[in-house]
């Protein structure tokens, strides 16, 4: 066995080698000369030997235990290794008919990677079995654990970087086997790969003691095993009973839980795995320590092509693996073949990886109309509802959770945030999950909870990405302000389902759906720390037709959004409401009409042929925007006004995506030429960029959004010192009525100094009474 596993790693090696170097003489049939160099040496060695060392000892467990699974590769720059890998089992020449597992396959292989137009140079969705996009460090761990819920047979293994491990992501994600309940989920194997070195100098973990890493792992609460190439007199004996032992543990873990035997939090197995960087290959070179050094990090021997001892140094290496030995360029040697586990065994063929069916199921969902209120303005009547979007979201999801009870196949993932977002109503029928002990005191807490609550929006965002990418779905709800943090990791997402929606086998998936709740709006109480709303400008900056952003004005609207988001397939959706209750301003069918295209005039605000145009989007802006309309409609009953009520930008333009505003249905919503005035969530540039693509006269337009003019201060003054509040619109609509010749030079001048003089005595009035007055709180639409 360890000759055999001696052999695959020798040839897993050559050929994560070859494709860093060659473009020719792949099998080294002739000496190697400068042509058979590529002249752009683009890749990463130095991670390679410990990815394929592990990778065959997988194997061989694999088979041992008839074990189902899956590979997360957290340093992906390590991508050769994983290609190699994928070729050498025969997956790739299966996934891509194109490249057979023969010397010519080979050779596309190696002569394409990191080539224009041919491989990426990272682990990427065109290669089978890779669900995390490699490139941005630290979020394997998390992926792994996010894969695992509950697929109760399936093991995620996760190789770390130890410079991986120095990020923050990787730090917290090793809590998350606190929220693995054995009986319901699958298993977690995290691999330390401490090959002592990151890019270009040594890592914390790699100069740490056994004993100081051990009480680390301990204090996380798993029980670490070391398998350390540089002492080990039998490395691959104790890779074997490393891996072996963490099977057992596993399997008994699991056993015991799933026959209620279970008495204590789990103590799951991980393995930390010290190998020289840089494995096996050039010892020195230009009197520079390379193996085993941060040196050997990327391409060594990177003269190969012009120098000629680089070159020298760089063929011994690469004949130094006597690869004719192993491959007859149509079978490799038999032991070998013997290590590559049966097809539905293989790791980069594992089913959960690649969405679709039997995984993927299309979630069972309520009907939203008996979630919506009837309780909708008649808009003259001062008593209309109040309701809150997200205890109305709460309740939906309360009963899509009862209702897919038994396909245990949606998770809420919440940064503590459940009951301060006002979605507790998930409570009535789950719970949250907590395998550490609990108190008698502790409230809605339990092992099985599928709300899965943590203080780190990193983790949370790496477990509904692993959850969502093998075929299930899920949520994350987060503070506005707070889903910043992990505003990298969604782009890091985008750009893997970018391009997975057009890998043919890659099977349906849902989609990323995030809330974004506490708005900057009504965070007039934390103040301006939590006054935030640009997590929706990276979002919006994709040219894409995968990407909506939705701004719900009511419950009925956001219940109707919520509804689309979780039916949808393949998409990133961010909804954006307050917890606050607010009117409700549509109808069940005209709130199913809005969110399907995403852009409505409501006729309700709206007089024919309109001397202006007002628009919003958001709840706060949009009762703002109404009330302005209402003032105006007082003030000067001649004017005419229409209202646009804007629920959806997508990636690239206004409304939803699959129907988004065409340039020539722009004016149906804006008039040819009239002053528009847009009362926006945001910040003002996210819509302005979108303007821009419409053309026309883009003067007639002025967009007011957030601008960064925040403190702790009252729920309206928030509104009026970013210019969004009713009477900085309505003095704007009076000065158009001026312009438009509906009132006078003179009228216009007084009814401005009315309300300038209002805003002044509300300052006046928060200053002295620390509130706003009643008649700005309880404010009620009056059509006239
Ligand atoms: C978040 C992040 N920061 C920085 C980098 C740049 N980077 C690429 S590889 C690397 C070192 C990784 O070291 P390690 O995790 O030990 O990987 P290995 O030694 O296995 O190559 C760094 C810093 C990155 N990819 N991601
Ligand atoms: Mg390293």
């Amino acid at each position: 066995m360890k000759e055999a596993l001696s052999r695959y790693i020798r040839a897993a090696d050559y050929l994560a080698a070859v494709q860093i170097y060659l473009q020719d003489n792949f099998l080294l049939e002739e000496p190697l000369r400068p042509e058979h160099i590529k002249t752009r040496l683009l890749g990463h060695w130095g991670t390679c030997p410990g990815i394929n060392f592990t990778y065959a000892h997988l194997n061989r467990a694999i088979q041992a235990h008839d074990l189902e699974m899956l590979f997360v590769l957290g340093p992906g720059h390590g991508f050769p290794a994983i290609q190699a890998n994928l070729f050498l089992e025969g997956t790739l020449s299966e996934f891509y008919p194109t490249l057979p597992r023969t010397k010519e396959g080979m050779a596309k292989v190696a002569g394409q990677f990191s080539w224009p137009y041919g491989f990426p140079s990272h682990s990427n969705p065109e290669a089978p079995g890779v669900i995390l996009e490699g490139g941005e460090l630290g979020y394997a761990l998390a992926t792994a654990y996010g894969a695992v819920l509950d697929n109760p047979e399936l093991i995620a293994t996760c190789l770390i970087g130890d410079g991986e491990f120095e990020t923050g992501p990787t730090a917290t994600a090793w809590h998350t086997s606190k929220l693995i309940d054995p009986a319901t989920n699958g298993a977690v194997l995290p691999i330390l790969h401490l090959n002592g070195y990151k890019i270009s100098g040594p890592t914390f973990a790699g100069r740490m003691s056994d004993e100081e890493l051990t009480a680390l792992f301990t204090g996380y609460g798993y029980e670490p095993h070391i398998v350390d190439a540089y002492v080990s007199e039998d490395v691959h004996g104790d890779m074997m009973t490393a891996l072996d032992t963490a099977v057992a543990a596993i399997r008994f873990t699991q056993h015991c839980a799933r026959e209620g035997t279970l008495t204590k939090p789990p103590k799951w197995p991980m393995i930390i795995l010290r190998t020289p960087k840089g494995w096996h290959s050039i010892p020195e070179l230009d009197g520079k320590r390379i193996e085993d050094n941060h040196a050997s990090h990327q391409v060594i021997a990177e003269l190969a092509k012009t120098n000629e001892t680089h070159r020298e140094a760089l063929e011994a290496w690469l004949r130094s693996y006597r690869f004719e030995e192993l491959f007859d360029g149509e079978r490799f040697a038999g032991e070998i073949e013997s290590l590559v586990p049966a097809r539905h065994r293989r790791m980069g063929s594992n089913r959960h990886t690649l969405g679709g069916a039997p995984h993927y199921k299309a979630l069972a969902l309520p009907a939203v109309s008996h979630y919506t209120s009837t309780n909708t303005c008649n808009l003259d009547d001062p008593i209309c509802g109040q309701v809150s979007s997200m205890e109305t979201i709460g309740a939906y999801l309360r009963d899509v959770m009862k209702e897919n009870a038994e396909a245990r196949n949606i998770r809420l993932m919440s940064p503590d945030e459940t009951y301060s977002n006002k979605i507790h109503a998930v409570f009535e029928t789950t719970t949250r999950a907590f395998m550490w002990p609990l108190r008698p005191w502790d409230k809605d807490i339990a092992r099985d909870g599928r709300v899965l609550e943590m203080l780190s929006e990193h983790t949370l965002q790496g477990l509904l990405q692993g959850y969502v990418l093998t075929g299930r779905h899920g949520l994350l709800v987060s503070y506005e302000a707070f889903a910043q943090i992990v505003a990298s990791m969604t782009d890091q997402y985008a750009k893997f389902l970018k391009i997975a929606r057009s890998v043919p086998w890659r099977g349906t998936i849902a989609s990323l759906n995030y809330i974004l709740t506490s708005t900057g709006w009504r965070q007039e109480h934390n103040g301006f720390s939590h006054q935030n709303p640009g997590f929706i400008d990276g979002v919006l900056q994709r040219q894409s037709d995968f990407t909506n952003v939705y701004f719900p004005a009511d419950a009925n609207l956001a219940v109707t959004a919520f509804a689309r988001m979780l039916q949808s397939e393949r998409e990133i959706n961010v909804m954006v409401c307050e917890k606050r209750p607010l009117p409700i301003w549509r109808t069940t069918e005209e709130a199913a009409r809005d969110i399907e295209k995403g852009i409505a005039i409501w006729d309700f605000a709206t007089d024919e042929d309109p001397h202006m145009v007002f628009a919003s989007a958001g709840d706060y802006p949009t009762q703002e925007t109404l009330a302005a309309i209402s003032i105006v409609r007082q003030e000067i009953p001649a004017f005419r006004m229409r209202y646009v009520n804007i629920s959806a930008l997508s990636g690239g333009g206004l409304g939803h995506s699959e129907h988004r505003v065409l340039r020539h249905e722009f004016a149906d919503y804006f008039t040819e030429d009239k002053q528009v005035r847009i009362n926006f969530h945001g910040y003002p540039q996210t819509i302005k960029q979108i303007l821009f693509d419409y053309g026309g006269d883009i003067r007639r337009f002025r967009v007011h959004g957030y601008e960064e003019s925040g403190s702790t201060t009252t729920a309206f003054d928030m509104m009026v010192r970013n210019h969004v509040d009713r009477y900085h619109l309505a003095m704007e609509a009076f000065a158009i009525a001026e312009d438009e010749g509906v009132i006078s030079a003179k009228e216009a001048k007084d009814l401005k100094e009315t309300y300038e003089a209002k805003l002044a005595a509300h300052r006046a009035y928060i200053i002295e009474h620390g509130d706003d007055p009643l008649d700005i709180t309880n404010w009620t639409w009056q059509s006239r």
